[in-house]
């Protein structure tokens, strides 16, 4: 009897000894992750529309996560291995600059020429031109910058971008959604002072950014609450944020404005159906940030890829999909050029085009 008692309680021990360890040393100090409701926002179902792309530059771009078209119709893509490709009129790609990173995120072009690019392995937002790259920020608040993830220039010259963590990474950005807390901002660049400030705080996993069409608000996109954000920059309300679409069906990444005012949206399905329930357990959560191996099994870019068209009053009007990823898989955004759609992916070797009429 004492014998079995004293084994019992060794293993109790162990067995709170273990808790606490997992606990104390978690890298993570959990929130629960509000999941999307059903939701009341009219979301036609999905469809098959994104397996009709042709492939552009398939094996020479890897993971292709951002698209911009500059004035001269010429398309420029941000790639895994640091390259920033481009595609000339006559169908040709040149390797245009090699930005030496493997965390090239968000681009867009320059009103006076050029491109802007969020490298968020160095945390930088840059300024390329055929001359050179300059670092426009690398750090605010006395800190370095870390997943500098979207950016777009307003025609008053402020340069606006989304840092989607402040705490992680991107090699471990699953421990931002496991965290489940806000630590996303938009800040504003403005290459007159050269300084950086604060926009919006408190974001959960700030992504994609972009403006209306007179450029009276911007939208940024906010991938771990499923939704998108609108902050006025104009009129009465200029100053405040509301919400612009939400309930999204899955997590949106970059947005682009479309000619007619509109907005495509890319949807990454980054909680695996089924396995919700890891994300309404703290413990859980817990024990997935102590052993990352658990986490490929968890969470994560599923194979489905998804597209929607939002009005600039947010009601959904389109939902393009590749549901089981046949063609296209974890698509990240999505370019409307002379009715065709562009659309990148971090699990592709290639650009989709997709005829839009
Ligand atoms: C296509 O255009 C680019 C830029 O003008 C040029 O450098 C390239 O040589 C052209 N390629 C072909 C195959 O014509
Ligand atoms: C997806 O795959 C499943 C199983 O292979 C198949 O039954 C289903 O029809 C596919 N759905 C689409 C939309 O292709
Ligand atoms: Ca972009
Ligand atoms: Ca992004």
């Amino acid at each position: 009897m004492a014998l079995k008692n004293s084994f019992w309680l060794f293993f109790l021990g162990c067995l709170i000894a273990i808790t606490l360890e997992i606990i104390f040393f978690s890298p993570i100090s959990p929130d629960l992750l509000q999941l999307p409701v059903a939701s009341s926002v009219s979301v036609s179902p999905p469809n098959n529309q994104l397996q009709r792309v042709t492939k552009l530059g398939e094996g020479l771009l890897k993971a292709p996560e951002d698209i911009a078209v500059d004035e001269n119709g010429i398309l420029y893509t941000a790639t895994r291995d640091g390259w920033i490709r481009r595609l000339h009129r006559n169908g040709s790609w040149e390797n245009w600059k090699n930005l030496q990173s493997q965390g090239l995120l968000g681009i867009s072009t320059a009103k006076g020429g050029g491109l802007f690019v969020c490298d968020s392995d160095k945390g930088s937002l840059l300024k390329l031109t055929e001359d050179g790259i300059t670092v426009l920020a690398s750090h605010f608040d006395g800190s370095k910058i870390k997943i500098a993830d979207d950016v777009i220039e307003s025609s008053d010259g402020s340069i606006y971008f989304s840092v989607a963590s402040t705490k992680f990474s991107l090699h471990n950005w699953y421990l931002d959604l496991l965290e489940a807390k806000p630590h996303g901002q938009l800040l504003k660049y403005d290459p007159s002072t050269d300084q950086t400030s604060l926009v919006l705080d408190g974001l959960y996993f700030a992504n994609g950014v972009a403006l209306s069409k007179d450029e009276d608000f911007l939208v940024v996109c906010e991938t771990f609450r499923f939704r998108c954000l609108k902050y006025w920059l104009k009129g009465e309300t200029k100053g405040e944020t509301e919400i612009f679409v939400d309930n999204l069906p899955a997590g949106p990444d970059n947005i682009n404005l479309a000619p007619d005012g509109s907005f495509w949206i890319a949807l990454v399905q980054i909680i695996y159906e089924g396995r919700e329930f890891v994300h309404t357990s703290k413990a859980l959560k817990h024990v997935i940030a102590n052993f990352p191996e658990l986490v490929k099994y968890v969470i994560g870019p599923t194979k489905s890829a998804a597209v929607i068209n939002v009005g600039a009053n947010g009601n959904i009007l389109k939902r393009f999909g590749d549901p089981n990823g046949t063609v296209m898989s974890f698509v990240t955004s999505a370019l409307e050029f002379q009715d065709h759609l562009y659309l990148g992916s971090l699990n592709t070797d290639f650009v989709g085009k997709l005829p839009l009429k």
